[in-house]
């Protein structure tokens, strides 16, 4: 082999590792001061306790000293000196120790860990700990966060836990490996090849989920399957929830209603039926038997065509409670989505989940949990927060985000989500008076649930890189650490992502980290400015089609949403509309029901006004509205610039994929601004104000572009 090929296929192999490494690069600490500081103060490793997890998480501390200093502290069987990182659970601690740390164990839930600077018998020790070998695992990671981000670690004193129960990605995967709204290749799950054939994958996937404290998976789309609970497929399944149990990690499924007609050879899944009754019940002790730990099922009924109750009569409640019973006695939990709109309902789509829901609360057996999106439509760039949050305090509510960008531009375009997500959680329901965050709901703090939990639609592949988009893996990582910690601020996360994923080097991180935060904006900039949304293309969701009228159901069609004509544009909401808002707190129902208030950003949410309506700025509607989409376009520009700036501080391969990416976001960016102010012109015939680049195209071009093959669309 030539020099040059080989050469070639090292750099391409070592880079391409890279990619494949995510957040957990171990880069060498080039900082020789505190590189000093770890060596001098970390001589020795003590690690308590053989489970497996325990055994990941001192192969993990081995690497993490490895990588980053170049070698590993000696490996004590027993704590014997001074400067050593002892890691151990509560009950492998010796009394001593266990003592010293009593107060610090009572401010811990079961999955909290320690980390803290110790003296025993008046030698320093730098201990991590928890009340269970997982709780250590997190704080193994922790650490080595800690170390990835070249903190000190003088002093440490952490005791950190997580506030949401169920952290959990929701897997859209199907059989067949295709991923519904998937943009990063295809299902990580080879089912064709399980149980027998562990993908390494598997064993990487569970690791990258507990660094940031995943810990739950529904390996199957929510548009469910049957077959995945035969046999045949149960025992893949378990084949999963063994690779995936010692790193913290529960499987669980999604249930499809029709099941039991399915594969149980029933006459029917109504769920009052003595049949379908014991057939679940003997379903769940089979899942059971093979997986002691299984988490439960996740179960979109009555929605987009899915089987559930109601095609019997019965209501969500049968439905999650005749589920609720078969999972009880194994520990197992149901979760329910909100997720309801019908085209035979006249009513506004985003007042429908509320609607439907909001009379069940208190009438959920205790395991089920309602899981309702973070906003009333669908996952748009920016929704208000959903009605039902803080509207059902006597049921546990969790939030589902998606981190797969189905309507922000599939893997293409650089949108940094935890921004999305910090805007939700922190909106304030009012339901229980000012600060009734949706943070607050969903991690029980405001009504006093017992369950809670955040759920994330996976955006993994298997794509080289899992994401699609190497910025994509930010969003994986800061939905992790958000759902530890809701009230975690996405700067901090874009910052520690960018140290772990890239370098620690100041000039690098803060413009980056400043593009990061920027592109959320950006993106509803340039695609559904002003409170405008769901004005995406058909079916696949990619690209502006507010033209789009002809749709089957009326709520499918962007023309419903953005109610473009001679007078004006917007979704009237407000108490002269469809009244919407009254569905939110009466605080809540004013600010947005009355235009003084009601942010810009959400304008054309909850208002209808005309193409001469002045915004605070001065500026008329119209004028306004394409000033944005411009913004929009100019600030993916100034990422470019920011992106180009980097390049001398990280590896080319990844340098060239995120600069190919932002070309075409770029390009994209564009299109939308030209194709929606070409259509909404129609509407407004006024010109676009200066600052406005001319279309390119005319919008006969914009309507003619079809994309037959787009991905993540069935
Ligand atoms: O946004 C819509 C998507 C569907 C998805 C559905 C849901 C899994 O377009 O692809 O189906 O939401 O959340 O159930």
């Amino acid at each position: 082999m030539s020099y040059l090929i080989l050469s070639v296929l090292i750099s391409f192999s070592a880079s391409a590792q890279k990619d494949y490494k995510l957040w957990l690069q171990y880069n060498a600490i080039v900082n020789s001061s505190i590189a000093l500081e770890y060596k001098n103060n970390l001589k020795g490793i003590v690690v308590l306790g053989n489970s497996e997890t325990i055994k990941i998480a001192k192969k993990e501390l081995e690497t993490g000293f490895l990588e980053m200093l170049g070698n590993v502290p000696e490996i004590k069987t027993a704590l014997k000196g001074e400067y050593n990182l002892i890691a151990g659970s509560q009950s492998n601690l010796d009394t001593e120790l266990k003592n010293s740390l009593q107060s610090d164990f009572q401010k811990l839930n079961e999955e909290g860990f320690i980390i803290k600077s110790i003296a025993v018998k008046n030698k320093k020790q730098l201990i991590i700990t928890g009340k269970n070998d997982i709780a250590v695992l997190y704080g193994v990671f922790n650490f080595l966060r800690i170390m990835q981000t070249n903190k000190t670690i003088k002093n440490l004193n952490i005791a950190d836990s997580p506030k949401t129960n169920i952290r959990i990605l929701n897997h859209w995967d199907n059989l067949d490996r295709t991923i519904e709204r998937g943009y990063a290749g295809f299902s990580l799950w080879n089912w064709q090849k399980l149980p027998d054939f562990i993908d390494q994958r598997y064993i990487d996937y569970a690791r990258a989920n507990a660094s940031v404290g995943i810990n739950g998976t529904v390996l199957t789309n929510v548009n469910a399957n049957a077959l995945i609970l035969t046999p045949q497929y149960l025992e893949k399944v378990e084949a999963l929830a063994n690779v995936f149990r010692p790193y913290g990690i529960k499987v669980y499924l999604t249930a499809r209603f029709s099941a039991p007609i399915e594969i149980g050879n029933l006459k029917t899944a109504d769920p009052k039926d003595s049949e379908v009754i014991k057939w679940w019940k003997n379903k769940a002790s089979e899942i059971y038997k093979r997986i002691p730990d299984f988490g439960g099922f996740l179960v979109k009924a009555n929605s987009e065509g899915q089987p559930g109750p109601q095609n019997y009569g019965r209501d969500h409640v049968d439905g999650a409670n005749m589920l609720a019973d078969a999972v009880a006695p194994f520990g197992g939990v149901i979760m329910w989505r909100a997720f309801v709109y019908s085209e035979h309902d006249a009513n506004d789509r985003a007042k429908q989940a509320y609607a439907e829901f909001e009379p069940y609360d208190g009438k959920f057996k205790e395991n089920v949990i309602v899981q309702v999106k973070n906003g009333a439509i669908d996952f748009q760039p920016r929704e208000p927060f959903h009605p039902l949050f803080g509207a059902m305090p006597k049921t546990p509510l969790m939030i589902e985000f998606q981190i797969t960008q189905e309507y922000l531009g599939f893997s293409t375009h650089l949108v940094f989500l935890p921004k999305l997500f910090q805007e939700v959680l922190e909106s304030d329901t009012y339901k229980k008076g000012k600060g009734s965050t949706v943070a607050k709901v969903i991690d029980g703090t405001l009504h006093g649930n017992k369950i809670t939990g955040i759920a994330g639609v996976a955006n993994i592949g298997n794509d080289l890189n899992w994401t699609g988009h190497p910025f994509a893996q930010a969003n994986w990582y800061g939905f992790g650490r958000l759902a530890w910690n809701p009230y975690l601020d996405s700067e901090t996360i874009a910052e520690e992502w960018l140290k772990c994923t890239f370098s620690n080097d100041e000039n690098f991180i803060k413009p980056v980290k400043n593009m990061m935060i920027e592109s959320r904006e950006a993106v509803v900039n340039y695609m559904t400015p002003l409170g405008l949304h769901h004005i995406m293309d058909t079916g696949h969701h990619y690209g502006p089609g507010p033209w789009v009228s002809n749709l089957s159901r009326p709520e499918w069609n962007p023309t419903y949403y953005h109610k473009a004509d001679k007078n004006g544009i917007g979704f009237d909401r407000s108490e002269s509309g469809t009244n919407a808002i009254l569905q939110y707190a009466p605080e809540v129902k004013a600010f947005f029901g009355n235009l003084e208030t009601c942010p810009e950003k959400d304008l054309l949410w909850f208002h209808h006004v005309s193409w001469d309506y002045k915004l605070k700025n001065g500026e008329t509607l119209w004028n306004g509205m394409a000033l944005k989409y411009q913004e929009g376009v100019n600030q993916v520009k100034e990422m470019q610039q920011v992106w180009k700036n980097a390049e001398k501080y990280i590896d080319s391969e990844r340098f060239k994929e995120v600069e190919m990416l932002l070309e075409i976001q770029y390009k994209e960016a564009k299109w939308w601004r030209d194709a929606c102010l070409l259509y909404f012109q129609q509407f407004s015939g006024k010109d676009l104000p200066a600052g406005v680049e001319k279309p390119a195209q005319a919008l006969d071009y914009f309507k003619s572009l079809k994309f037959p093959f787009a991905p993540g669309n069935g």
